[in-house]
Formats: structure tokens, sequence, C-alpha cells
């Protein structure tokens, strides 16, 4: 658990090897004040855990899933067949192929089994972290206070150092 408060958001890898990559998720939802959980869920691995825990996920009060996987990266896809809840998946990015697989494996899904797809690596499970923060806000005003708190810090900080030469 990333929370002592029961947790809105889910953030499941495939393997230990993703939480380099996973990690920014989390950062991202511990920052904008979101309860989340971390495990390591693989589809090829352990099917069952997986079959457990999507269907399981609701019931335990999550409001979003982010999944993540790298290759033949089935996780977010088959998460997302067995739980009505909304879907991020992050392709992380494999030796083979620096993403190209995970991202296509993700974003190809059938119509009919939605899966949310970010940008290959850091930044995609940064923006799965932002993007779950603003489901939840659509029901916790002060998740949704700490979310415009975090873009206006942003825009200012942008707007504050308009030279881009290095200090
Ligand atoms: C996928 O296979 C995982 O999501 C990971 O990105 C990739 C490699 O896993 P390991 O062999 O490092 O455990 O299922």
């Amino acid at each position: 658990m990333s929370s002592n408060s029961s947790p809105k958001v889910g953030v499941i890898m495939g393997s230990k090897s993703d939480w380099p990559v996973m990690e920014h998720a989390v950062t991202m939802l511990e920052r904008l004040g979101v309860a989340c959980e971390t495990r390591v869920v693989s589809a090829h691995r352990t099917p069952d855990l997986l079959f457990d825990y999507a269907k399981g996920a609701a019931a335990r009060g999550l409001q979003v899933i982010v999944a993540g996987a790298g290759g033949a990266a089935h996780l977010p896809g088959m998460v997302a067949s067995q739980t009505a809840l909304p879907v991020l998946g992050v392709p992380v990015e494999s030796k083979a192929l620096k993403g190209l697989d995970s991202l296509l494996s993700i974003a190809q899904m059938p119509g009919g089994i939605a899966v949310g797809t970010l940008a290959i690596g850091k930044a995609g499970a940064t923006n799965a972290g932002l993007l779950a923060a603003q489901i939840v806000a659509l029901q916790d005003a002060s998740v949704r206070q700490a979310v415009e708190a975090f873009r206006d810090e942003q825009t200012r900080n942008v707007l504050d150092n308009p030279d881009p030469r290095p200090e």
C-alpha cells in the first residue's frame, strides 16, 4: 500500500522490472493526495491472480486501475475485460523494440473493451497517475483542488523561467 487510507487507484504491473517506470504513476498519485495500492500482477505468469484482482477491484473500492506492461503487453486489456472500472495502460519500454511492441499491444484493443493508452515509459506513467487522479477528482473536491494547484504551479514555473539557457 502507498497510503493508509483505502486505495482509490490500483497501480499494477507485469513484473518487478516495470517498477522504475511505474513508480512515476505512484509518485504523481501521492503528490495529488490519492490513496493507491501497488501490485505485481502478470497476465502470463499469474493469470488466475489477474482475474481475481480485476474482478474484485470495484468491490474493494478502487475507482481506476493503472496497468503497466512491456513486450506482449496483455495485462491492461485482460484486466479491462474483467472489470467495468476505467483501465489506463502504460506501455513499458522493452529491450528489443523500445516499447513500440508494448504500445501497440495495449493500444490496439478490439472495439468493445476500452483501455486508455498513455505514452511509452516515464511520461506515460506520470500521465496515467495524473489522469487517474482527474477521474477520482470527479467525485473528490480535495483531489480536484490538488490537480488544479499542480497545473497552476506547472504553468507558473514556465512563465517564471522564460530563458531556455542553462543558469
Ligand atoms: C512483461 O514482460 C512485463 O510487464 C515486463 O515489462 C516484461 C519483462 O518482464 P521480466 O522478464 O523483466 O520479468 O510481462
